[in-house]
């Protein structure tokens, strides 16, 4: 069973990543991405689902046109675990430098 991690740990780990923020109200982590349309925004979207089932961690994520918005917390722990770090950690790797 994976853990949640603690507020302070939850800090560190934000403070690796690119663009990253706590969600309020719940222990959470999100991010906004921007691409040059809708055709890139999806193709990041499959990316991600395809790790997401390799790793059997999934995002909750919302997009409209060229905006996915990204948040991520690891249900079976009730709030953000390393799970949540390295799927951030590979968002953040392929997401390129257009999308922030
Ligand atoms: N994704 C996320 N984000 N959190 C989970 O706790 C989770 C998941 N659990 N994907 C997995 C699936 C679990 O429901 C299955 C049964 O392994």
């Amino acid at each position: 069973m994976v853990e949640k991690l603690s507020p302070r740990a939850v800090d560190a780990a934000l403070a690796r990543l690119k663009g990253w923020s706590k969600v309020r109200g719940r222990s959470a982590i999100c991010k906004t991405l921007r691409f040059k349309d809708f055709n890139e925004a999806f193709a990041f979207m499959s990316r991600v689902a395809l790790m997401a089932e390799k790793m059997d961690h999934h995002p909750e994520w919302f997009n409209v046109y060229n905006r996915v918005e990204v948040t991520l917390a690891t249900h079976d722990a009730g709030g953000v675990s390393e799970r949540d770090i390295a799927l951030a950690r590979f968002i953040d790797r392929i997401a390129g430098r257009r999308a922030g």
